[in-house]
């Protein structure tokens, strides 16, 4: 056992980013959705005028940016998003043979994470994919991965909104250490665009679509010069109404719209940065110091990417004046909130650079409230 209580010498040898072809700016997704609002306002100008009908309101790149830090985003399809008579992306229904989107997102991403790890898929024997959304409910888009790189071993999805990713890697490590896997690929495809609204202004400029994977396996099993060994991990849920999707399979019984008022993601934006900042400040605060050590010893801390206000002032919390961009790296101007993979995108971007014998920390925040953590540190192989 290693002094922090995991068992010694679990590490996460590579990561992987998969980035999607087309990107949208906060410009353009204006553009579309005050077209969508001029048009909606035109036809409705009777029923607006008498009270009956509330005016749409049209959406600024400069609140975007000014309230979230975000500048863009990388979606599968920008087409249908942008285009005032639809507002929603176009992805055509593939048949049961072909891979599905989701996993031939995740499976780019975990090609990439076996490169940066050298690994060949028989060196794993377990698939572990989270998300925010899966694309269906079975067979599992694990499994579908796991048959498409020929993998021989166990495979399965799990969902915890933005929490997928750390609380999938904290699964790796249980499976790890209780033996019942050696090598884990985890993966997370967040597929976020279907789900959004793009014709409401507060929510519409807030994702990006992405796909992220990385290896975690015994560092004996590791075959780079230098890899992260996990020290510890830590998971925290709450329930909280703030942040919801109630679009569910049982809409059907239930005799509403599936696609109807309420049905895609929406939340309480203020409410949300009120009360999640101080738990995660809280949480992370504790988590170094259950592992005896004090926030000025992280060298990087790879936060959750939803709000560039909220990453900052979740630093001050942990850093005091010492925060840098360095030390709490920013990817959500260029990718927006990729739900679970946002913390793992600053990790995979902004982890080379620091020497062996650096400690940092990835953590992610969001719906449920979900708050997971791992705290590492850089080791030679
Ligand atoms: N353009 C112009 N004005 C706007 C716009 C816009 N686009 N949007 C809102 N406004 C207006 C509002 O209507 C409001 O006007 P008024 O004062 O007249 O009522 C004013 O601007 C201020 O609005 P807010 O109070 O809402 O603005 P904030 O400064 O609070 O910023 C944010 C809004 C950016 C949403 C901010 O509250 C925030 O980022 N909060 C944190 C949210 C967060 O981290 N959420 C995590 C969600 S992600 C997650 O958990 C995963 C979910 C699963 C993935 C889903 C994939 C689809």
């Amino acid at each position: 056992m290693s002094e922090y209580g995991l068992p010694k010498g679990i590490v996460i040898s590579g990561t992987g980013l998969w980035i999607p072809p087309e990107s949208i700016s906060n410009e353009e997704l204006v553009a579309a959705l005050n077209a969508h609002a001029e048009k909606f306002n035109r036809e409705h100008a009777d029923a607006i005028e008498s009270g009956e009908v509330q005016a749409k309101p049209y959406s600024s790149a400069e609140f975007i940016e000014k309230a979230s830090g975000i500048k863009s985003r990388y979606v599968i399809s920008k087409e249908g998003i942008l285009d005032p008579e639809r507002m929603r992306p176009y992805l055509p229904e593939r048949a049961d043979d072909e891979l599905c989107l989701q996993a031939e997102m995740g499976l780019n991403a975990a090609r990439l994470a076996l490169e940066k790890a050298n690994k060949k898929p028989e060196d794993i024997d377990a698939v572990i994919v989270g998300a925010s959304y899966l694309q269906r409910s079975y067979p599992a888009i694990a499994i579908e991965i796991q048959g498409a790189l020929g993998i021989d071993g166990f495979a399965f999805d799990m969902e915890v909104a933005c929490s997928s990713a750390t609380f999938a890697l904290q699964r790796a490590v249980d499976a790890i250490s209780s033996g019942s896997a050696k090598s884990v690929l985890v993966i997370n495809p967040e597929l976020a665009s279907p789900q959004v609204d793009y014709t409401d202004r507060d929510s519409h400029f807030i994702f990006g679509d992405v796909a992220v994977a990385s290896v975690v396996e015994r560092r004996e099993t590791a075959n780079t010069d230098t890899a992260w060994e996990i020290l510890g991990t830590k998971a925290k849920t709450l329930f909280s109404n703030n942040i919801r999707s109630n679009f569910s399979y049982t809409a059907r019984a239930a005799d509403v719209d599936p696609f109807g008022p309420g049905k895609l993601f929406r939340q309480n934006g203020r409410k949300v940065f009120k009360e999640v900042c101080p738990m995660a400040a809280a949480h992370l605060e504790s988590q170094v110091q259950e592992l005896g050590m004090a926030p000025s010893e992280i060298n990087r801390w790879w936060l959750h990417q939803a709000n560039i206000n909220m990453n900052q002032l979740i630093a001050k919390k942990l850093m005091g004046n010492d925060v840098t961009p360095e030390r709490a790296p920013v990817v959500l101007d260029e990718f927006a909130n990729t739900a679970c993979a946002g913390s793992i995108i600053a990790f995979n971007r902004h982890n080379d650079d620091l020497p062996v014998g650096s400690r940092g920390v990835i953590c992610s925040f969001g719906a449920g409230y979900s708050i997971g953590s791992l705290a590492l540190e850089k080791v030679t192989i």
